[in-house]
């Protein structure tokens, strides 16, 4: 990843490596041009202090790291799974046909159909099969989504999205003081 362009800064995986915990999160995407998108969940993830790991995985470029990405998950630790993906967007959609963990998609914004194309290849799971899908673009939400499907059982981790959400109430409050003004 780094040879790609990733940043040092991006790619945080140091599975049981000493110093970091193991990731809680994984974040993939199909391609590296989708970093950009994804950079806003990593952002999320991070500011939080959740453990992550970032990864590109792409479907139909290398169907068999999907297969062993997704089949790992549970036992490697990670406990929910943010994937984007654009276009015909299949990577969220077989990853959570090869996982039981919580996944969540984000359509990538296409030059083409402005992504619409990949919002409906996310969003259109078949029954038994799910995804949470965000709006195009979106990836901040898809990491705030994962922090809540963390807070279930972490309290800490809760008391900081309330903080997160009294801060936005303050911040809509402070504009709309000024706007009285
Ligand atoms: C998808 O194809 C990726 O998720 C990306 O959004 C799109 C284009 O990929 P590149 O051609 O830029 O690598 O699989």
């Amino acid at each position: 990843l780094l040879a790609e362009g990733i940043s040092e800064d991006v790619v945080h995986r140091g599975i049981g490596a000493g110093a970091r915990p193991p990731p809680l999160v994984g974040v993939i995407m199909g391609s590296h041009s989708d970093l950009p998108t994804m950079q806003d969940a990593v952002d999320v993830l991070r500011d939080f202090g959740v453990p992550y790991e970032v990864d590109v995985v792409s479907a139909h470029r290398t169907p068999e790291k999907l297969m062993t990405y997704s089949r790992s998950a549970v036992d490697r630790g990670l406990q929910v799974i943010i994937a984007g993906a654009g276009g015909a967007a299949h990577l969220p959609g077989m990853v959570a046909a090869m996982t039981p963990l919580p996944v969540i998609g984000v359509p990538i914004k296409t030059s083409t159909l402005n992504g619409q194309d990949s919002l409906l290849s996310i969003v259109q799971m078949p029954r038994g099969v799910p995804v949470a899908t965000v709006a195009i673009g979106n990836a901040t939400n898809a990491g705030l989504l994962a922090i809540r499907c963390l807070c279930a059982s972490r309290p800490g981790l809760r008391d900081r999205m309330v903080a997160y959400q009294l801060d936005m109430k303050n911040a809509v409050d402070g504009i709309s003081r000024r706007l009285l003004e």
